[in-house]
């Protein structure tokens, strides 16, 4: 461990400091970029009721993101910290796993503050703010989801030690990024890379296509996730108190079990999972073959 606490990894960019983080310099935005904003979020939140959970559509009002632009997170934070002792804190872009998850472990969520172009509006390869900031923070304002975030922080923390980051990458990928909740009314959204997309808004819960399975975490531990498309698979999780309460077990016997089991392929659904949509994998295989 080197004197800034990280261990001798990638340094930070210029500018940034010891931990990566940058000061968001709200004031900088230029007016298109606040209209950037503005054109995602009427149409994100035109789609999501209906399509986002409960929580995220309270953690949208709660933190006031309807304002017209990008917002101030020295403002948000205030309301975010009263409700969950969550902060945001601006970064350059992606930051170190180690540094990602020291940020989680002690509830900073790490958000970058540049903003998509106009003619980028619909796919980049980077999270931007509306990703990091309209994707994930609405669910911190939520207790239960916001100390799983900080359990996958520390979690993360863990398995960097034991080697076992992949299968808790896909942990995440597969809650905090495309994640589905079970309500009354059916699956609802409260993945950030579903809820800040439009098209996998609509995909994730209408299309026929990908399989929809009931949430096991060592079965999502084992399934590999698609980086450059839409998922093939979701998990539907009973309840964010479920969500929880799976991180709450020994992950030392899981790694251990992990280790001997190979992956499951991506759209393959086992004996014993349980099958919500068991799809039609259309869409994949289209993808596929146009790509020949
Ligand atoms: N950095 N800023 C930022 N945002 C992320 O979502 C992020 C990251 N670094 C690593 C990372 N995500 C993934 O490897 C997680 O699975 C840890
Ligand atoms: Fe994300």
């Amino acid at each position: 461990m080197s004197a800034d606490g990280f261990s001798n990894g990638p340094q930070p960019p210029p500018g940034a400091r010891a931990d990566w983080t940058i000061d968001q310099a709200w004031e900088s935005y230029t007016p298109a970029e606040h209209q950037v904003w503005i054109t995602l979020y009427e149409r994100q939140s035109a789609l999501l009721h209906g399509r986002a959970c409960d929580p995220f559509l309270r953690g949208l009002e709660a933190l006031d993101l309807h304002r017209s632009g990008i917002p101030d997170f020295a403002r948000i934070n205030v309301e975010l910290n009263r409700l969950t002792g969550w902060s945001v804190v601006a970064v350059p872009g992606l930051v170190p796993d180690e540094v990602f998850f020291d940020h989680l472990a002690n509830r900073r969520f790490p958000a970058g503050r540049f903003i998509r172009k106009p003619e980028e509006l619909d796919y980049l390869q980077e999270p931007d703010i509306f990703h990091d900031v309209f994707g994930h923070v609405p669910m911190l304002t939520d207790p239960v989801f916001a100390d799983y975030m900080q359990a996958y922080g520390r979690g993360g923390q863990r398995a960097m030690q034991r080697g076992q980051l992949a299968n808790l990458a896909r942990l995440y990928w597969y809650t905090v990024e495309f994640g589905l909740l079970q309500t009354p009314e059916g699956a609802r959204i409260y993945g950030a890379g579903i809820v800040s997309s439009r098209a996998e808004s609509i995909f994730a819960l209408d299309d026929p296509s990908p399989n929809r399975l009931a949430f096991d975490l060592e079965r999502v531990m084992r399934t590999p996730y698609r980086i450059d498309d839409f998922q093939q698979v979701y998990f539907v999780i009973p309840s964010l108190q479920a969500l929880l309460d799976a991180t709450l077990q020994d992950f030392a016997a899981l790694y251990g079990r992990l280790e001997a089991a190979n992956d499951i392929p991506i759209a393959e659904i086992l004996p014993n999972d349980g099958v919500i949509t068991r799809g039609t994998q259309a869409y994949a295989t289209a993808r596929a073959e146009a790509a020949q």
